[in-house]
């Protein structure tokens, strides 16, 4: 597992160039950004863990073409295709102006989370989600280069993979309450601490009409019981690009 990576991580640094040396001349470039540069120095190591179908791929596809808009992503909800080997994705260094600044409030009220989800939170929520202007990322602060490493299922990481990485995501479907329920299979299968873990709740686009209040207590129990672990846990949808940059929370 670890050479696999190593070896997806070498492939990766073959086409990103450094921004600080120019190969066709002796000049050094001196940074304009100093705070920039100082953050470029490692690469953050991202883990995404969850069940099959969650959204993760796509997640990781519409992250990174958000951040680098040359090619805009285009979600297609058919598009499914299964992760068998790991697979990583270069996230370029950005800064926080080019994020969506909704707060879970707005996102709600301009409808960008389904009814269904938009009533879970509002009576079941603010017990889970932190909701507070200091969960908002600040205007113009600057984030390295990151690299999301997503885990199939079938694979097992290290402990020594899962302590050097910065950050594991732990990803569920909002619509299937077995991938809220397994996210603690994850935990338990790699030991992830909640100082540097989130839960992140997928699909929150997706309108359940057919299920009873107990299925939305049920769901709520889980997300409860993770919060009281101390698990930070953020609501998104790849779909409608609800809270796609949340990771710079934690990094
Ligand atoms: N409605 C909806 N569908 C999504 C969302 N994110 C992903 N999907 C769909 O879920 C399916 C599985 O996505 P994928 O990223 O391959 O899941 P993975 O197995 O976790 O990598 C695909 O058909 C996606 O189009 C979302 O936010 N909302
Ligand atoms: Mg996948």
């Amino acid at each position: 597992m670890l050479s696999k990576l190593n070896r997806m991580l070498k492939c990766i640094s073959s086409y990103s160039v450094s921004p600080y040396s120019d190969p066709e001349s002796e000049t050094v470039f001196t940074p304009l950004v100093q705070p920039l540069v100082h953050q470029r120095d490692r690469r953050k190591q991202i883990l995404l863990f969850g069940e099959n179908g969650v959204g993760k791929t796509n997640w990781m596809d519409a992250l990174a073409n958000d951040i680098d808009k040359e090619y805009p992503y285009m979600f297609n909800e058919s598009v499914h295709r299964f992760t068998v080997e790991p697979e990583s994705i270069l996230i370029p260094a950005t800064d926080s102006c080019v994020f969506n600044q909704f707060t879970l409030v707005e996102s709600i009220y301009y409808r960008k989370l389904s009814d269904s989800c938009s009533e879970f939170i509002m009576t079941h929520g603010y017990k889970f989600i932190p909701e507070s202007s200091k969960d908002l990322i600040e205007l113009g602060q600057c984030f390295p280069d990151v690299i999301i490493n997503e885990i199939p299922k079938n694979d097992l990481v290290s402990d020594e993979i899962v302590e050097d990485s910065d950050l594991c995501i732990i990803m569920a479907d909002y619509s299937e309450i077995s991938t809220i329920r397994s996210v603690r299979y994850w935990i338990d299968k790699y030991n992830l601490p909640p100082s540097k873990t989130v839960i992140c709740v997928n699909k929150c686009d997706v309108q359940i009409d057919s299920y009873p209040e107990d299925f939305r207590k049920r769901k709520c129990k889980y997300l409860q019981y993770y919060a009281s672990l101390q698990y930070p846990i953020e609501m998104t949808s790849v779909k409608t690009r609800q809270n796609l940059h949340f990771l710079y929370k934690y990094i």
